[in-house]
């Protein structure tokens, strides 16, 4: 087979051999975390941090023993994410410390006697590899070819890199393939985002309504916490979900809707709420705009219009309108995080905010509040040069309202095309498995084979890193200091992560690694800081802190500038939307072409004999991060696919039955996945863990256990508003034969 330009790599690194290369380390038995490992200790030292399992960044503590091993994390009691808990991921962060597959020194692809291979080097080696290749980029198509892909802490350094260089193409699937649609539609209708922590106030509502979002197996720290506090203070929770997730079996109403239906289900509770007079008068009459353009709108979108959609019963829907309209303005109809779901998303999400606009829970106790965070200033440095063309050139007309670069539209741009006159050419991918993480594999796939050049930064050999021209090897969150965390929420606060203890083999953080890149790349002067501690120090000094304190305390609190957290009684408001006033019908989306209301459209519907793919979250896993950990795999070490018994019975399946799946576009899983028989999933879908189904050898742990979703993901339904990537509209069937068996022995 003749190599392609850009090889997966497989094989482990050739060259300096071992010396790096520790044998395994820790026998992790099952459920432990780690005190069967280790001697517990009288005299702990801890150090601060905050988390980087997943987003939500919960600030706490890193024990370690007298011997020096880290010994446990817990969470900081002043932190208003955690307060004081960590969920099972957080705790088990430590593994990410202890994986022995960890990516060890940085690597260099080499192409030796035809084949590509690997080539362990050193920091100077690599970093001048790096900086020679990005000028040639620059110099042969201009700075505005590059692009960052980042998720994570280490992200803002390697963005500041970027715009110092004269690009400011930088993106995060968190946007296009996650919040975006909800960030649009809220700004469009209440003049601001939501943003994280979700500025939701479930502490204090007497009704929450989860449409999808499953809280509870999706482990949002703090908000999962709240919403147990609000159910123990007798909140009734509202759960539309086609599956019976765990938010739904803790809830007053279940309601299992057909999938790709929650529009209609959206629209009939506007009907009723309008037409009994449910919604909030002098809310509604005072601070927002196109009431009676939405009145008639939703005239003919009844309930029992929506049962014929959504299979949900009319009564159902009419006692769930009355169950939000008793409890408002005290009523939070979640506005969902991960919501890329069939392309019409913004639209979706508008008709959530205009629902909780109709019950006045915008700026209402229990409802949603306004957060607030501290300006931590940004080290001075010179102006950034700027860019001659943007992401926006490459995609022209296209996702007017996205307020973020969208990542597949940077993906499709880097694919030559004659419609277009700018590609990007070289990628720096830092903290994001885009492989596992955009829809549309193959599409990635040939982006990556059409680049001049790509780096990735990762702490671990991911399938990303397999197609990196260089692999840099950051250390983990445990052993680095990175940016404060400033997050706003109820009180501003700011967050501390230093290391706990030093890096482990030849691994370095990101603000090193950019610091080293941008003084071969002659853009120093934008990082003129001697090191870390001193840029921390400073920032915290303008705010009246410093390094010192905050190693003491890791989380500060600061007062809120002004009583604003809710609306006053009869307070004026001015919303920053073109009228002023929270937006029913949208000045926006109808400048852009678009419905100003939302309107139903029906969606695809499985063929004959295929099933909906539908995917989500486990509690002790985040996407495809976790599966390898030595302490978190043993608590879930693959995903299954629940089937609904009665698919069950017409395909001859039996629990724990290993089956391929196969989508509408004859995309084959990889790997197989165990089947998992259960009524909590309708019988017109099945459901996966996203996360699993590793095909990099070396994940050692979790290479081929489970099956992968973003494999059958192959059709796409772009939101045109904003990019977004619809990734529900694939539809799988079973293959109980393994499919590869031909490939393996021929
Ligand atoms: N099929 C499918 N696709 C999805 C989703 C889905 O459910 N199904 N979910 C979507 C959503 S909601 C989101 S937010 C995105 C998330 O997408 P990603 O952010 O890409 O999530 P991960 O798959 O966890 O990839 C994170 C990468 O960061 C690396 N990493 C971890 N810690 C560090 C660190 O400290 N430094 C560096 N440099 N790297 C680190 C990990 O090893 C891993 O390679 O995926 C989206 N895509
Ligand atoms: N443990 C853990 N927690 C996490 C993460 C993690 O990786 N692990 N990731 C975090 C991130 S970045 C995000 S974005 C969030 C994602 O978490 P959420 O925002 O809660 O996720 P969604 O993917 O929107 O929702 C998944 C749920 O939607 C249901 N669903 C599927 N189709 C439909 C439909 O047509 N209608 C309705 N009403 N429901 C449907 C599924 O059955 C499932 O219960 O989780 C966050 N929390
Ligand atoms: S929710 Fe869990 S994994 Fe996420 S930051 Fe908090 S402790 Fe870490
Ligand atoms: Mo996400």
């Amino acid at each position: 087979m003749k190599a392609s330009r850009r090889d997966f790599i497989k094989i482990s690194s050739l060259g300096m051999g071992g010396a790096l290369v520790s044998g395994a380390l820790f026998n992790f038995t099952k459920g432990s975390i780690l005190s069967d490992t280790f001697q517990a200790s009288d005299s702990f030292t801890r150090t601060p941090t905050y988390c980087e399992v997943c987003f939500w960044k919960c600030a706490g503590w890193v024990y370690k023993n007298d011997q020096g091993d880290i010994w446990k994390i817990i969470g900081n009691d002043d932190d208003p994410h955690c307060n004081g808990r960590f969920c099972p991921r957080g705790t088990g962060g430590v593994g990410m410390y202890y994986d022995e597959d960890r990516l060890k020194t940085p690597l260099i692809r080499r192409e030796i006697g035809g084949k590509q291979v690997y080539e362990e080097a050193t920091w100077e080696e690599a970093l001048d590899h790096i900086a020679l290749n990005l000028k040639k980029v620059i110099d042969k198509h201009g700075p505005e070819c590059m692009a960052l892909f980042t998720h994570g802490s280490g992200g803002k350094f390697f963005g500041d890199f970027l715009k110092a260089l004269g690009s400011n193409n930088i993106t995060a699937p968190s946007f296009a393939q996650c919040r975006g649609p909800r960030e649009v539609a809220f700004l469009a209708t209440f003049g601001e985002i939501i943003s994280s922590p979700e500025r939701i106030d479930i502490r204090d509502t007497r009704c929450l309504v989860l449409i999808g979002s499953h809280l509870g197996e999706n482990m949002h720290n703090g908000q999962v916490q709240e919403m147990s506090d609000a159910i123990d203070k007798g909140a009734s929770i509202i759960t539309v979900d086609p599956r019976y997730s765990t938010a739904a079996s803790k809830s007053n109403f279940w309601m299992p809707i057909k999938p790709a239906t929650d529009m209609a289900l959206l629209l009939a509770w506007m009907n009723v709420i309008i037409n009994e007079g449910w919604y909030d008068k002098e809310y509604v009459e005072k601070y927002t705009y196109g009431f009676e353009q939405l009145k008639a709108h939703v005239q003919s979108f009844t309930p029992e219009w929506a049962y014929g959609i959504t299979s949900l019963e009319p009564e159902q829907i009419r006692a769930t309108a009355k169950e939000m309209a008793d409890a408002a303005p005290a009523v939070i109809i979640h506005p969902g995080r991960h919501v890329t779901w069939y392309g019409d998303d913004t639209q979706r999400l508008r008709a959530v905010a205009i629902l909780n606009a109709l019950l006045g829970s915008w700026g209402r106790r229990g409802g949603y509040y306004n957060p607030e965070k501290i300006a931590l200033p940004s080290w001075p440095h010179p102006p950034y040069p700027e860019p001659k063309r943007t992401w926006r050139d490459a995609n022209p007309g296209k996702y007017n309202l996205a307020i973020e670069v969208v990542s597949n539209g940077v993906c499709d741009a880097t694919i030559p095309s004659p419609d277009r006159d700018c590609n990007f050419k070289a990628w720096i991918v830092n903290g994001t498995n885009l492989i596992t993480t955009l829809p549309d594999q193959k599409k990635t796939l040939e982006a990556i084979q059409n680049l001049e050049f790509m780096v990735v930064i990762d702490t671990m050999p991911m399938e990303i890193t397999g197609y990196a021209d260089v692999a840099l090897p950051e250390c983990t969150y445990l052993e680095r200091y990175d940016y404060a965390r400033n997050s706003e929420h109820r009180e501003p606060n700011i967050a501390l992560r230093m290391p706990a203890t030093e890096p482990k083999y030849n691994t370095k953080p990101d603000w090193w690694i950019v610091k080293q890149l941008a003084k071969r790349m002659g853009v120093e002067d934008y990082f003129s800081w001697n090191d870390i501690e001193e840029l921390l120090d400073w920032q915290f000094r303008q705010v009246g802190t410093s390094l010192e304190e905050m190693k003491r305390i890791g989380v500060k609190k600061f007062p809120r500038k002004y009583d604003d957290l809710y609306f006053h009684e009869g307070q004026d408001v001015y919303f920053n939307t073109n009228t002023g006033k929270i937006e029913l019908y949208s000045t926006d989306l109808l400048a852009e072409g678009f419905d100003p209301m939302p309107v139903y459209t029906a969606h695809e519907e499985p063929p004959n004999g295929f099933y909906r793919l539908n995917y989500g979250r486990a509690p002790m896993h985040t996407f495809s991060r976790t599966s390898n950990n030595p302490l978190l795999h043993d608590l879930m070490d693959e995903n299954n696919l629940w089937v609904n018994p009665r698919v069950g019975r017409e395909w001859g399946l039996h629990n724990g039955q290993e089956v391929w799946l196969e989508n509408q576009d004859g995309a084959l899983s990889t790997f197989p996945v165990k089947v998992r028989l259960t009524e909590r999933i309708r019988f017109d879908s099945v459901y996966m863990v996203h996360g699993f189904g590793h095909n990099n050898k070396q994940l050692t742990r979790t290479h081929g256990r489970g099956a992968s979703d973003t494999e059958m993901i192959t059709n796409v339904k772009t939101d045109p508003i904003m990019g977004g990537t619809g990734m529900r509209s694939n539809f799988v069937t079973f293959r109980v034969e393994n499919p590869h068996k031909e490939e393996v022995t021929s």
